[in-house]
């Protein structure tokens, strides 16, 4: 049954919302959704969730309002002809995203901790060395991908399937999208087959299945977006973090997180590389940064590497 009012929120805390539902890789917050769900503090009960609050982007059609009905302006500064206020609007127009990751593991926690970022030169060798078998040795789950693909969860976020097993995808709204606008777009498309980890596992066979991710991801987001293909970047991540295929669709105009050139790689140039190559991927040095916290970092150190 529906709670008939917001939770209270003990110690001043705000109380998150999660489902118990193990297969639903979202959650909800807040009042209108709370449903079949625990409640957590932000101190986790025990248990760490990683909490990530962000505030999201002016919305151009709500900026008169948001002018006419702040509450508050407090003047900073004034210098001539400039001058600096702090506005409080009321709660309708500033709205903070709130993305949590319950339960939490330690790789979530260090992941959105700061810690000093390296550059890593991986040869191939070295990837079958050192990145492969650290890969292989991870227990980091993927389900959230699974449930995509399994019709479990986000069913009704889906904006394209093309569901043949072997060169086809799934499309939806990138977990870091809370497509209230269309400044910072950001889809995911997630691959069906189950055996490409990442950028390093491509080959001329995967040709197919990453033209159709080019071409349908483009087509589905001009039809429901209409942002047009040549408005998009759309790219791999090398290291991704969780290691089952997918594909990136940004806003160009957005400074994506990772979006970097020591991180993307655009999709049209890796589908040149590869019909120029079959082996392309498992032949040249890849660049990418790592944390110096980040096992794998370590593993690098350790191989006299870094
Ligand atoms: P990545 O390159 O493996 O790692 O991308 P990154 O998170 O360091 O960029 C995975 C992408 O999937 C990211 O853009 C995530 O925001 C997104 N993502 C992660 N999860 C757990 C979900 C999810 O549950 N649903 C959706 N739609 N996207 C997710």
């Amino acid at each position: 049954m529906l709670p008939q009012k917001p939770p209270v929120f003990p110690d001043g805390e705000q109380i998150l919302a999660v489902p118990q539902d193990k297969h639903a890789s979202c959650f909800w917050m807040g009042w209108t959704g709370l449903r079949g769900c625990e409640r957590i503090g932000l101190s986790g009960e025990g248990t760490d969730a990683v909490v990530i609050l962000e505030k999201t982007p002016f919305q151009e059609e709500k900026i008169p309002d948001l002018l006419k009905k702040a509450m508050k302006a407090e003047l900073q500064m004034q210098n001539d002809i400039y001058c600096t206020f702090y506005l409080s609007p009321p709660p309708e127009l500033s709205e903070i995203k709130a993305t949590v990751v319950y339960p939490a593991t330690e790789k979530h926690i260090q992941k959105y901790l700061r810690h000093e970022v390296h550059l890593i030169r991986e040869t191939w060798e070295d990837y079958q060395n050192i990145t492969l078998p650290f890969i292989q040795s991870q227990s980091f789950s993927i389900q959230w991908v699974y449930n995509i693909l399994e019709k479990k969860a986000e069913t009704e976020r889906i904006v394209h399937e093309n569901p043949d097993p072997s060169n086809g995808f799934v499309l939806v709204p990138d977990l870091k999208w809370n497509q209230n606008q269309l400044d910072d777009l950001y889809l995911v498309a997630v691959v069906h087959r189950r055996d490409i980890k990442s950028l390093r596992d491509l080959t001329a066979e995967h040709l197919p299945l990453l033209r159709n991710v080019l071409q349908e991801g483009k087509e589905a987001i001009a039809k429901r977006f209409g942002v047009p293909g040549s408005q998009l970047r759309i790219y791999l991540h090398y290291q991704p973090s969780y290691y089952h295929l997918h594909v990136h669709f940004t806003a160009a105009g957005h400074d994506a997180p990772g979006s970097s050139v020591e991180r993307a790689h655009l999709l049209a140039d890796v589908i040149d590389n590869l019909a120029m190559d079959s082996t392309f991927y498992q032949k040249r040095a890849l660049t990418f940064p790592l944390r110096a916290d980040e096992p794998l970092f370590k593993k690098f150190q350790e191989a006299g590497k870094v």
